[in-house]
């Protein structure tokens, strides 16, 4: 006979925190939300990996790409670039966030001595870059002989047609420095010079980087960067239980902090495989975690198969139709809580603690907190991101609003058959996901700083400083379905949406 559980899963809506006492010293500024990300022996060694937020972005083609990488680690958290490409289009966005410079700027807007002043303008309108460096052939890496900047034209004294040549700061006028100074040495040249920008050359001449000064502060105010130990941003990146042979050495060689099996369904052979794979031909350098599941079986199934954490979900994400098409998943408040506790058991009895990340339905901001409290010790989030502007997608006008494309790794459009098939014909038989948008939000930085802080809020409010505290100190309590009115605004003739009221 099938087993039934006695309590009904659950989802984050369904539960509140009740605050416990907020002592005076207990203040957001002082709350760290320092998180392990892959499992260690807890009390007897620092974890090997540790993301400085709780938020890693979703293994999703909408989403994690080497742009959102860069932005999100800036903030202290994690991409995970997603695996439905080649491996080599994957490995090489990989290797694009571990090449990237913090500060320095390979210029997308170059131009070409013969170039006219009217191609000038339209670059400039096209990149929204007004400092072009010149070179011999017009690109990034040319021969460097010049810039152009505001200040060396003026349209309603010019006809358009002048030639770059004629009215470029001259080589000879500019101040550079050679392709091996540190950010720290170009911002002092910068300063000293009274400069905007600062062209880095080679020993034959070759522009390598620019160095702007609006660049250097932004990257001194990020004291949560994510990065490795030569100072790159780090990166994850998603690998299937298919073609991983091929994919993980890529992806190591192209230098991925740590990979994750990226699969609806994750409590099976084909993870256990991969596992066993990577433990084989890397030992424990390589850092992989496993999912999705959604019970304690799961967990101890991945933990025990090697993971070094494990992701809980199925169903809950926000394009995902999987609960509907295969009638499989359970609440994702109810899945966090089971796999918590499940975690907690495995570090009692063998000394090692696997972090567990729940995976999808974050709608409001608030609902991370209730992850973390429920004893998640990150969340992976896709919507959230896409709604960016560093993600992969495209934004879009939709009935006068702008919207970012937003669609899931099951759906039609991505046909991502290596997370889903369960053997067989590579191809994916049903979708699982669908294609939709969502709105459109800004910057990734402006958005992540509220979400952080009402974190930190809630955290106080139950008297934690740190994520684990916060997980010992929480009280939750199930609300009723009028409560949940209770909580919005009610009774009242909205003027206006307040902005923040969510993250929708
Ligand atoms: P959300 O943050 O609610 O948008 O959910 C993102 C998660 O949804 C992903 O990390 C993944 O686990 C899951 N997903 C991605 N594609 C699909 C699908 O097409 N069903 N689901």
């Amino acid at each position: 006979m099938a087993y039934y559980y006695d309590e009904p899963s659950r989802t984050f809506n369904e539960y509140l925190l009740v605050p416990g006492h907020t002592p005076a010293t207990c203040i957001p500024a002082s709350v760290s939300l320092k998180t392990p990300l892959v499992k260690y022996r807890k009390g007897q060694e620092e974890c090997p990996l540790t993301l400085n937020i709780p938020m890693v972005s979703a293994i999703m083609a909408a989403v994690s790409d080497d742009n959102m990488a860069v932005a999100l680690a800036t903030e202290g958290g994690l991409s995970f670039i997603y695996g439905n490409q080649t491996i080599e289009q994957e490995a090489a966005m990989v290797a694009r966030v571990k090449n990237y410079k913090a500060g320095f700027v390979e210029s997308d807007a170059n131009l070409s001595p013969e170039m006219t002043l009217n191609q000038v303008v339209e670059l400039k309108e096209a990149t929204g870059h007004s400092t072009m460096p010149v070179t011999d052939d017009g690109s990034a890496h040319g021969k460097l002989l010049g810039v152009v900047t505001e200040r060396d034209y003026r349209l309603s004294r010019m006809t358009g047609e002048e030639k770059v040549a004629e009215f470029m700061t001259p080589l000879e006028k500019l101040v550079t420095a050679s392709a091996d100074t540190s950010l720290k040495e170009a911002n002092d040249i910068i300063w000293d010079h009274k400069l905007n920008s600062l062209p880095l050359v080679d020993a034959e001449g070759k522009l390598t980087y620019m160095v702007f000064r609006k660049d250097y502060d932004n990257h001194k105010s990020n004291p949560n960067e994510m990065l490795d130990g030569h100072k790159r941003y780090m990166v994850g990146a998603g690998i299937n239980s298919r073609d991983y042979a091929e994919r993980v050495p890529a992806l190591v060689e192209a230098g991925a902090d740590v990979l994750c099996i990226d699969s609806s369904e994750g409590y099976s052979d084909w993870q256990k495989m991969t596992i066993e794979w990577v433990r084989e031909h890397y030992g424990d350098s390589v850092k992989i975690g496993a999912g999705n599941v959604v019970d304690g079986e799961g967990f101890r199934f991945l933990a025990e198969a090697g993971a070094d954490f494990v992701k809980i979900g199925i169903g809950g994400g926000s394009i995902c139709i999987t609960r509907e098409t295969k009638g499989i998943g359970r609440g994702q408040a109810t899945a966090t809580i089971e796999v918590a506790k499940a975690r907690d058991e495995y570090f009692k009895e063998t000394g090692i603690y696997v972090p567990i990340c729940s995976d999808g339905g974050i709608v409001y901001d608030h609902h991370i907190s209730l992850a973390l409290a429920m004893g998640a010790d990150f969340v992976m989030l896709g919507r959230y991101f896409a709604r960016f502007d560093e993600s992969p997608s495209a934004k879009v006008m939709v009935n006068g609003t702008y919207m970012k494309e937003y669609w899931g790794e099951g759906s039609a459009r991505a046909r991502n058959w290596g997370r889903y098939d369960l053997g067989g014909k590579k191809s994916l038989s049903f979708e699982e996901g669908v294609d939709s948008y969502v709105p459109y939000a800004g910057p990734l930085k402006d958005s992540i700083a509220v979400t952080l802080l009402k974190i930190k809020s809630t955290m106080c409010n139950c008297g934690a400083l740190t994520i684990p505290e916060f997980q010992d100190k929480a009280k939750l309590t199930v609300i009723s379905s009028t409560s949940i009115v209770e909580g919005g605004a009610h009774d009242v003739l909205l003027k206006d949406k307040a902005p923040y009221a969510s993250n929708m």
